[in-house]
């Protein structure tokens, strides 16, 4: 079976009837998602946030109720999807451009649980390029200056074009091969006027659900 629908999967299981749940963006995800539409056939209970316009398209064609982020008091659980994660439960999230609200949806919430498959854990965050939200206005100018803080950065195209995110934003991504100092990266990312957001999630997850050939691993 497949590793990513295994650990999908599994992480339905923590959700209880009555919760808030928040769904992150991404193909693990989605076995998530598919898991909680049968869970809701069968009389399950719950109303959820989400975190994309894809996940959006997802959780309608599912079933799946939404209720806006502004219209819930605390997120119950975040089941989400991640690009990296280390040893400290530290990660890279944003591959998929909707690292905004995924981290505003995880900040919201009481439990924040990651599915992965074992390709996603890594000794040292960075291999994978480290994605930044900027504001269009301007990208050169944050572009020019992640050059001059040798931070590697390119400017995310797709279809020949920029890409735009949910909320009309573009992204870099930063390609730094080996994060060093993650704490302090994102302080350093915090304070660039211009920078939206980044997919550096530091101190956010409670859990990881990682599927490894064909069975489970849980990290606290
Ligand atoms: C989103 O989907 C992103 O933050 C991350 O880029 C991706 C997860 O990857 P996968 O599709 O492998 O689950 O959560």
């Amino acid at each position: 079976m497949d590793d990513k629908k295994i650990a999908g999967e599994r992480a339905a299981e923590l959700i209880r009837d009555g919760m808030i749940v928040g769904l992150g963006t991404g193909s693990t995800v989605y076995y998530t998602m598919k898991r909680i539409s049968q869970m809701l056939e069968n009389g399950l209970k719950i109303k959820a946030v989400s975190t994309s316009s894809s996940t959006t398209t997802i959780a309608q064609k599912l079933g799946i109720p939404l209720v806006d982020l502004n219209d819930v008091g605390k997120i119950d659980i975040t089941i989400d999807g991640a690009d990296e994660v280390d040893s400290s439960l530290n990660g890279i999230k944003g591959g998929g451009g909707a690292l905004l609200y995924e981290k505003l949806v995880a900040i919201s919430s009481e439990k924040v649980i990651w599915v992965v498959d074992s390709s996603k854990i890594v000794n040292q965050l960075g291999e994978f390029p480290l994605p930044v939200e900027v504001i269009p206005f301007a990208y050169n100018h944050i572009l020019t200056k992640f050059k001059d803080m040798n931070l590697n950065p390119r400017l995310r195209i797709n279809n020949g074009d920029f890409f735009i995110t949910d909320s009309q934003h573009y992204i870099i991504d930063l390609y730094i091969n080996k994060i060093e100092y993650p704490y302090e990266l994102e302080k350093t990312l915090n304070s660039i006027p211009g920078v939206v957001e980044h997919g550096l999630f530091i101190n956010i997850v409670d859990t990881v659900i990682i599927g490894k050939d064909n069975s489970l691993e849980i990290v606290n």
